[in-house]
């Protein structure tokens, strides 16, 4: 109950924000991106982590609050980001959209209706999925990807690699990224069956003409085990955890 009356607070006084943690080209290092991830400042009790306040959104109904909360602030951003610098035409923010939040009526005509207010060019968000969307839900999830994707948007499968049954999502939905989940980056240098399952993810997704994002990556030794299977994208502490609003810029400045 105290969680649940920080997040009302929180987001109506911007206790609730995302940060953002960069995303790498693999090969030449170069910034291409930032996922939002929510934070929530509690006075007296410090930074509650996600993993403790979004369970408690979702069963509080205060998911679809506080995922547009977000979701408003991260396209504020990128709006600062991609027109304040030439970042270049690549750049993107992706924004996490939980089952509830997607599958809510309007979500699409909300997502459009903040991307006209903010003047932002739909090419600068993706939003990221997880496959429990479509467990029992799979022809709604389908419209609602469908929607954003004709408005530009562009769709990543989160934690892809744990779900069920992964492949038939690919070929019934429109998703343009794979982000392969951390437990098979991990140490994928000593052990060659994660290895071989990037392998085969990163050339499943070269023939479904997919990006390709390697998360949790945090050691120089996985990262040069990445670059030798392929190019692909790198998000993980070895480059840097999520970082607050006001540091992205310089970040910006000093890694295009
Ligand atoms: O930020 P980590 O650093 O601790 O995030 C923990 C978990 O919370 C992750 O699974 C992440 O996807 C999820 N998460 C973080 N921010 C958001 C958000 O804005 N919306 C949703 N739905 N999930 C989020
Ligand atoms: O579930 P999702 O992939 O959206 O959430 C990303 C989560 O992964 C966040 O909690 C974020 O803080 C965490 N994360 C990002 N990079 C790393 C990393 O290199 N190692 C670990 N252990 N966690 C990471
Ligand atoms: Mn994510
Ligand atoms: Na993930």
């Amino acid at each position: 109950v105290l969680i649940e009356q920080k997040i009302r607070t929180g987001i109506r006084d911007g206790g609730v924000r995302p940060w953002f943690q960069p995303i790498f080209s693999g090969r030449t290092e170069h910034l291409i991106g930032f996922e939002a991830l929510a934070r929530m400042d509690c006075p007296g009790v410090g930074e509650v982590s996600p993993a403790e306040f979004i369970p408690v959104a979702e069963q509080s109904g205060l998911m679809n609050a506080l995922g547009e909360c977000i979701l408003e602030q991260s396209i504020q951003m990128a709006k600062q980001l991609c027109e304040g610098i030439l970042v270049g035409e690549a750049f993107y923010i992706g924004v996490n959209v939980s089952a509830v939040q997607l599958l809510n009526n309007g979500f699409v005509e909300r997502v459009i209706e903040l991307l006209r207010r903010h003047q932002l060019d739909a090419k600068y968000l993706r939003l990221e999925v997880t496959e429990s969307v479509f467990v029992g839900n799979l022809d709604k999830a389908r419209s609602v990807l469908c929607g954003l994707r004709k408005a530009g948007i562009k769709i990543a499968l989160d934690d892809f690699g744990t779900g069920y049954s992964s492949l038939s999502y690919l070929r019934h939905l429109p998703i343009d990224v794979l982000k392969i989940d951390r437990s098979f980056i991990t140490d994928l240098e000593q052990q060659d069956s994660k290895a071989a399952i990037v392998k085969t993810i990163v050339s499943l997704a070269a023939l479904l003409e997919l990006d390709v994002v390697a998360e949790g990556v945090e050691s120089k030794e996985e990262l040069t085990a990445l670059n030798a299977i392929s190019a692909m994208s790198i998000q993980g502490f070895y480059f840097s955890r999520a970082l607050p609003e006001k540091t992205l810029m310089p970040l910006i400045e000093q890694n295009l």
